[in-house]
């Protein structure tokens, strides 16, 4: 059994698939903390998770004209400033069981619990391309290819891309983290070392990094060229050609209710609903609506979280809103929806942004529940 070695895992995690491991926080636990216990935090693996032993660690870069740098830990962490960000990573497949309510896609079928949120420790990405011999240049159309220490039985590694301007931006704040939430990275995130691109889909934040390099194309992987792309409602898998669509990079602006549950009793007097917002590519959000009624009426809810600059409003936001319940209902169709810097707002239902691979699933999240008599 490949997966006999994965690490143990919190029991209140509910599991999608157990090999590999993939695994979400229940939305009550998840709305609880702004920085997630990496314990409660999603878990998505494709493989099984890698033994590395970090005294043998080394990190292979690349660089120009043929040079490789390798790196170890201690390396990593005494040649380079350590730095920190906050940044909420989410799997392109959130929501996804709302998707497959409309029509059954291919996937995992996640609930609202495929993001979370901490404080990552490492070093910029940029000064790592920077000692191995590559400056900036706006105008590259380069990619720079990661590929994880984790193998399927072929020998075939995980791995993703993001575009080069991006990685030596000192505006994207790319990490290359070891730590997580002030402690050593776990296992199952990517231990001793992985990628953490704030505001971009989790999926090319790769973890247990073992190569890096830069190429004039996109990293080859599956996951980067027939995976984690959207299609129009109408594409079926006799018509889908992945050729034709970008890979999934920055993602668009979602919300989610993680308290009260579907189907839980509430007061009669008040409820207290609470949820989560982000959006992608550092855009903060700058609001969030919420409904009581299916979306006829709207109120504002109050967020919290960390100040961060504009464009690099990496983290969530939590946001709670206490109201009196209509006299005489019996049922409440919760709703929230939030706006993004860039006045972006999500979409009111899930049949037209639908498809096959049941990615981008961001429309209203509705939670139902019966007032108590
Ligand atoms: N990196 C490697 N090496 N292997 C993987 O399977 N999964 C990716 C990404 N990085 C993956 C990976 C996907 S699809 C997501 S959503 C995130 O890791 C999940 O990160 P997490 O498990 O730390 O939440
Ligand atoms: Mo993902």
């Amino acid at each position: 059994d490949p997966y006999a070695g994965d690490p143990p895992r919190h029991p209140a995690l509910h599991v999608n698939s157990l090999k590999p491991f993939n695994a979400e926080p229940p939305g009550e636990l998840l709305g609880e903390h702004f920085l997630t216990p990496p314990e409660l935090f999603f878990k998505r693996n494709h493989l099984p998770v890698p033994h590395v032993d970090p005294d043998a660690y080394c990190l292979k870069v690349e660089g120009p004209g043929g040079r490789t740098l390798s790196l170890s830990l201690q390396d990593l962490q005494h040649r380079f400033p350590k730095h920190e960000v906050t940044a909420t990573l989410q799997c392109a497949g959130n929501r996804r069981s709302e998707m497959s309510r409309v029509r059954p896609v291919k996937g995992l079928d996640w609930g609202i619990g495929a993001i979370s949120t901490a404080r990552w420790g490492g070093v910029w990405l940029r000064d790592v391309l920077a000692d191995a011999g590559f400056a900036e240049e706006p105008e590259s159309q380069r990619h720079v290819c990661f590929e994880g220490l984790d193998q399927d039985l072929t020998g075939t590694a995980y791995g993703a891309s993001i575009p080069f301007y991006q990685a030596m931006s000192a505006r994207a704040d790319v990490l290359l983290a070891y730590e997580m939430n002030g402690a050593v990275l776990p296992r199952d995130h990517g231990f001793p070392l992985r990628v953490v691109v704030p505001g971009t889909v989790g999926a090319r934040n790769v973890k247990w990094l073992g190569r890096i390099w830069v190429s004039t194309e996109e990293s080859p992987s599956h996951w980067q060229r027939n995976d984690y792309k959207g299609f129009s409602p109408g594409v079926d898998w006799d018509t889908v050609d992945y050729t034709t669509a970008p890979a999934i990079q920055e993602l668009p602006v979602t919300s989610a209710i993680t308290d009260p549950p579907p189907g839980a009793t509430v007061a009669s007097s008040e409820v207290t609903v609470k949820g989560y917002a982000w959006s992608g590519g550092g855009r903060g959000v700058v609001r969030v609506d919420v409904s009581l009624d299916g979306g006829h009426t709207w109120q504002v809810a109050e967020m919290q979280g960390e100040q961060q600059p504009p464009g690099q409003a990496w983290a969530w936001k939590l946001w709670q809103l206490t109201a009196p319940v209509p006299p005489g209902t019996t049922e409440l169709d919760i709703v929230c929806k939030a706006v993004d810097a860039s006045y972006n707002v999500q979409p009111d239902t899930v049949g037209p942004i639908w498809n096959l691979r049941g990615v981008l699933s961001h429309a209203w999240h509705h939670v139902r529940v019966t007032v108590a008599e």
